[in-house]
């Protein structure tokens, strides 16, 4: 098992000598992934606490340079995590370390010992801390629309906009663990540890994000299911041929990484009073492949897609709703989308990946 190792530390390595206070920091797992730098990138210079990121790669010059201190850490190790964060005064967690769904289904148990373990790992670290210093701490954590299991093509083209509560029947390891963790949360939150005599309820302020699909400009995606929208587009802007492993009808809810990082900002940054529920869905838009795939020809005229679907992916990619019910966060925390699909093609996705190819 791979312990916590300082991979590089700026500022003060200690947070804090012995006796004095230790540092306020924001703690961020999986600072590596996609939403890690999206994420990284809207910290840097908020001028919070000090961020601490981690994850189980080297983090590049620039997500490290973005923040207080960088250290190479496993999710799954939690006397490293414990060590690690001894010095600090953790406020906020984003918790963004995962196995996606691809990934976990070529190995299920070990997509479960991160995708839950780490979790648990991490609530454990966020109440310990909380019991500590006297504070609640947030853990903020990226559920996914994965979580749903829409048992038919014609439900799923009846379904309409489904709700955080319905269909929540998994049909991957991914999908079983992000429940999971929703619940675990939930206990964290409201339950944990209650038949102690020290127990101590509200320790850990839980919030949760399900992310639909994610489709950032600036990153390219890595182990998804529902990457083949991004996978399109990347390949489009590097001028090649791209063999999309979906039907050309397959649809599902999606969203820009921009959008994501601020919805997430917005949620960890609300007063709690307002929260009527720990997880919320959010989404901006829901086209299929072939949509896309008539955007992408617009805009790269050269670009060449064909559909060849994987079956076993795709019935994966059919147990996902085609849009899912997103009032709750537009109610209690004012989450709207910031673009339609063809604004976001104009004023994001594709302004950005032709300068990120360009360079
Ligand atoms: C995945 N990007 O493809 C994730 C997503 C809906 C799935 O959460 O695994």
């Amino acid at each position: 098992m791979e312990r916590a190792t300082r991979q590089e530390v700026t500022g003060d390595p200690q947070g804090g000598t012995l006796g004095q206070p230790r540092q306020p920091a924001i703690f961020i797992t999986g600072a590596a992934g996609e939403v890690g730098q999206g994420l990284m990138g809207a910290l840097h210079g908020r001028g919070a606490e000090a961020v601490v990121a981690t994850d189980l790669r080297e983090l590049e010059p620039d997500v490290r340079s973005a923040c207080h201190a960088a250290y190479q850490a496993d999710v799954c190790d939690r006397d490293g995590l414990d060590r690690l964060l001894s010095m600090y005064r953790v406020t906020e967690v984003f918790h963004l370390a995962a196995v996606l769904s691809t990934r976990a289904e070529y190995a299920p148990e070990v997509a479960h010992q991160v995708n839950v373990g780490g979790t648990i790992n991490i609530l454990h670290l966020a109440a310990e801390q909380a019991r500590m210093h006297g504070e609640p701490v947030k853990v903020i954590f990226p559920s996914s629309i994965a979580v749903y299991g829409v048992p038919s093509l014609a439900k799923k083209a009846s379904a309409g906009a489904v709700g955080e509560a319905e269909f929540t029947r998994p049909t991957t390891m991914y999908g079983c663990n992000k429940l999971y963790c929703e619940h675990l949360g939930r206990y964290y939150a409201r339950s944990y540890r209650q038949l102690a005599t020290d127990s101590k309820p509200g320790l850990v302020d839980f919030r949760c994000i399900r992310y639909p699909g994610l489709i950032s400009a600036k990153t390219v995606p890595t182990g998804g299911t529902s990457d083949f929208v991004p996978e399109m587009l990347h390949a489009a802007a590097r001028g090649e041929a791209y063999t999309c492993f979906v039907r050309e009808d397959s649809r599902i809810p999606f969203m820009t990484m921009p959008e994501a990082i601020d919805a997430t900002l917005k949620l960890a940054a609300v007063d709690a009073a307002t929260l009527t529920r720990r997880v919320y869905n959010i989404a901006s838009f829901n086209p299929c492949a072939g949509e896309v795939a008539e955007l992408v020809a617009q805009y790269f005229p050269g670009s060449r897609v064909t559909f060849e679907p994987d079956p076993p992916r795709q019935a994966m990619v059919d147990t996902w709703p085609e849009a899912i019910d997103c009032s709750a966060a537009r109610d209690d925390w004012g989450f709207k989308p910031r673009w339609t699909l063809q604004q976001a093609f104009d004023e994001y996705l594709v302004p950005a990946i032709r300068e990120r190819y360009a360079t």
